[in-house]
């Protein structure tokens, strides 16, 4: 089985130009992101996490991850690369993961080099690192797993997220090159690119680096274009301006006992109407129900 999203994945991963990746943790969001342009979607961990009222420490469980992929990819036709943060476990659980992800209509997936259960990469001090050799043949069981050739494993390094220096970075990253991943994410939470940048500089590895610059965007995507970047992920921002309007309203109408403040701001019901697609139903409706009442009036029947 091949699937396209899947292969237009790998096509944006290996383009020469700088790409972007847009978060989504919904359907709903989903949508937004493509209606936006975004050429894919990041199912992002912290996110998924975070609607469902979870930390992102792997308090959901992988099939609530599938759910919420399965979810996204019914609601969008761009390709959707899963955070599959460690994999859930050790390589047999990584590997469970891949082929339903596949299943779910997921075009790749992120797996990152720490322990399970994960603590989101921004949040204090104690992550662990997972030992090379055991994350290479977590990396080889993934890829073995797919159900589709194109569908793309993604090895995230996060090395410089728990104290290691460039050189161990490196390191895991061609190991990982060599255990058959198809593309690297080199992640970093200092507010400045410089590892990114370092990292890039010294990277010999013929694959694509993907980053998500949250805590380093300022440094600005000319930056990243300028140091060979493949694919820059903007993995939480739309989660965090959604959360940031839903204070804002949700305060204003507690205060207010009203809506006057905010009606301004709100998306109009037609608007959310059209992002759903409630016209394709109209049309849907037209064409399976009330044809096959007309037919049933007009032939005497009720
Ligand atoms: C996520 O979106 O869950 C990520 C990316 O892993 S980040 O939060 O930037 O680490
Ligand atoms: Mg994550």
């Amino acid at each position: 089985m091949t699937d396209p999203t899947a292969r237009k994945l790998r096509e944006l991963l290996e383009s020469e130009q700088l790409e972007f990746v847009m978060s989504a943790h919904d359907g709903s969001s989903a949508r937004i992101v493509e209606r936006a342009g975004f050429p894919a979607i990041w199912a992002s961990g912290l996110s998924i996490a975070t609607t469902l009222g979870a930390r992102d420490n792997n308090e959901i469980s992988w099939t609530q991850l599938v759910d919420a992929v399965e979810v996204i990819a019914d609601s969008t036709s761009i390709p959707i690369i899963v955070d599959g943060d460690t994999g859930f476990g050790d390589f047999n659980n990584a590997r469970r993961l891949v082929r339903k992800l596949c299943h779910a209509g997921a075009a790749g997936v992120c797996i990152e080099d720490k322990l399970f259960p994960k603590e989101n990469s921004f949040v204090g001090d104690a992550h662990q690192l997972a030992d090379v050799d055991e994350f290479c043949a977590k990396l080889r069981a993934c890829q073995d797993s797919r159900t589709d050739d194109d569908f793309v494993v993604i090895a995230r390094v996060e090395a410089f997220i728990c104290g290691k220096g460039l050189d161990d970075a490196l390191h895991r990253a061609d190991a990982y090159r060599c255990a058959g991943a198809d593309a690297i994410f080199i992640h970093s939470r200092l507010p400045v690119a410089d590892e990114i940048v370092a990292f890039a500089e010294r990277w010999e590895g013929d694959l694509p680096l993907v980053i998500a610059p949250t805590t380093y965007a300022s440094a600005g995507t000319d930056t990243f274009r300028r140091a060979g970047i493949s694919t820059v992920i903007w993995a939480n921002q739309i989660l965090r301006a959604s959360i940031a309007a839903m204070q804002v309203a949700a305060a204003a109408i507690r205060r207010d006992e009203g809506t006057q403040a905010i009606e301004g701001g709100l998306v109009s019901l037609s608007e959310l109407f059209d992002l759903m697609g409630y016209d394709e139903l109209k049309e849907a409706q037209e064409r399976y129900a009330s044809a096959v009442l007309r037919e049933r009036l007009g032939a005497g029947v009720s």
